[in-house]
């Protein structure tokens, strides 16, 4: 393939192994971090770099026809393509294990691997048994996602995750999946995200499928978790050795004024954001105030489900990326209040790294089974340019540094946490922002398809290879 992606680990570029850039990357002396328990990797998902939406019988998702449906993804840009990884995938392990990296996580798009009458599909199933086995005989830790956003196009036309019936065909699917790769993953995560697919799929319509209506929202949620739910004993029973968790982005809402309607209105954005997801997993229950926030939104919950939904879990992946500060709306909700003069990313989002540390110390205190912790995703997106065969990405060398010492900090309060993954190995389709946000420590030329590590990838590898010699 056409890859630059040297092999970084041996040859640092000049500016990094003379350390002009030290303080910003390495961690201090006493940094949890320099534990070499601690898993340091990175993260993609099937849609976002794969391409080859065609091939090898894979059937179409409803991220395929969103994104041909013009209007919903800035520049018209789609998964078709992507970064190619279907065929570069050899190339791109082997740059994963160049940059020291110890664990990856990926996601297996579900439309690949079976089709609308619940048949495997061999060639996608060898797909993902070729990768994993690769990354197996590497000594990567693996991760495994089941649904990163992908749902089979032929389950929306059946009314997708409004449909109580798609729980029970995603349980099929992790059964098939687990017996097919058991012993390849350490660690399978059922679902990414489900506030996403949830609320941006259904309930504001942003995101495929592109529905807008809170009840749909609260009903998807609903369905997603009994998927979770149902999948996990299936997981567990195929795959005993493998741990079994879900992925959950979290957002920090901060009151805008210490005025009680203020920090009613932060409570309830948190609400919305983290407590609709973590109540019913590690509580078995709704936050009531969720539908104070969205009257009416109640959903239908069968008898059982929430036992099955709060079935205990070995670990719970975290996603995190900024902090939104919101007023009360003069009603039952919140509006944000966007700060000025903060430090933002290339989508706007403000760089706040104290609400990591914050979110998860409150998580220990709120939730008292809560599982261990990975950070299954963290980065940031910036407008970078490959410069004389460099990108000089600084921001997010200084963004990584600043959110690992919040996981650090947070760790030092007690909390489990036992890795973190970048977002993302590489830059890839930012779904309804296409190709235009890049998140990788490896930049992409989707010209060319051509790979160049940027400088924040070498600062992680400098400080693996580090660690790894003081072990
Ligand atoms: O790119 C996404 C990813 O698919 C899910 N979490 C957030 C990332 C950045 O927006």
């Amino acid at each position: 393939m056409a890859n630059d992606a040297s092999v970084v680990s041996d040859t640092l570029s000049p500016a990094v192994s003379k350390g002009s850039l030290a303080d910003l990357f390495t961690p201090p002396a006493d940094s949890t971090l320099w534990r070499k328990n601690f898993l340091l990797g990175a993260a993609t998902a099937s849609y976002q770099i794969e391409g080859a939406v065609n091939e090898g019988g894979r059937l179409p998702s409803i991220w395929d026809t969103f994104s041909a449906t013009p209007g919903k993804v800035l520049a018209g840009d789609t998964g078709a393509v992507a970064c190619d990884h279907y065929h570069r995938w050899e190339a791109d392990v082997e740059m994963l294990v160049s940059l020291g990296l110890e664990g990856y996580r990926l996601s297996i798009a579900w439309p690949r691997v079976m089709d609308a009458a619940g048949v495997p599909n061999r060639k996608g199933l060898d797909f993902y048994k070729r990768l994993l086995n690769r990354l197996k005989e590497k000594g990567i830790t693996t991760f495994a996602t089941l649904y990163h956003w992908d749902l089979p196009q032929h389950l929306e036309d059946r009314g997708g995750w409004l449909n109580r019936e798609t729980a029970y065909r995603f349980a099929d699917y992790a059964d098939l999946m687990s017996r097919e790769l058991a012993g390849t993953v350490d660690a399978w995560a059922t679902l990414n995200e489900p506030w996403c697919s949830a609320y941006l799929g259904y309930g504001n319509g942003h995101h495929a499928p592109g529905l807008a209506d809170h009840r749909f929202a609260t009903q998807a949620m609903h369905h997603l978790l009994l998927a979770h739910g149902l999948a996990v004993p299936v997981l567990r029973a195929n795959d005993p050795a493998s741990q079994k968790g879900i992925v959950a982005n979290i957002g920090r809402g901060t009151p805008n004024s210490d005025s009680a309607a203020d920090q009613r209105a932060a409570h309830l954005f948190e609400v919305q954001h983290n407590a609709w997801i973590l109540d019913p997993l590690l509580k078995g229950s709704y936050p009531q105030d969720l539908f104070e926030l969205w009257p009416g939104t109640e959903p239908l919950v069968l008898d059982g489900d929430m036992q099955t939904i709060s079935a205990p879990l070995d670990f719970l992946g975290i996603n995190y990326y900024f902090r939104t500060n919101v007023a009360s709306d003069g009603a039952h909700g919140f509006r944000d209040v966007p700060l000025e003069g903060v430090e933002r990313t290339q989508m706007g989002w403000e760089v706040y790294p104290d609400g990591l540390r914050d979110l998860l110390t409150g998580f220990k205190k709120t939730y008292h089974n809560l599982p261990p912790i990975y950070i299954t995703e963290n980065g940031m997106a910036s407008d970078d340019q490959v410069t004389d065969g460099h990108v000089e990405d600084t921001q997010r060398i200084s963004f990584l540094k600043r959110h690992l010492a919040a996981v650090d900090q947070a760790i030092k309060a007690g909390v489990d946490i036992r890795g973190y993954f970048l977002w993302s190995l590489m830059d890839n389709f930012e779904w309804a922002f296409g190709y235009e946000r890049r998140f990788g420590v490896v930049h992409v030329d989707y010209s060319t398809q051509k790979r160049t590590i940027k400088r924040s990838a070498e600062w992680v590898a400098k400080f693996l290879k580090e660690r790894k010699a003081r072990a």
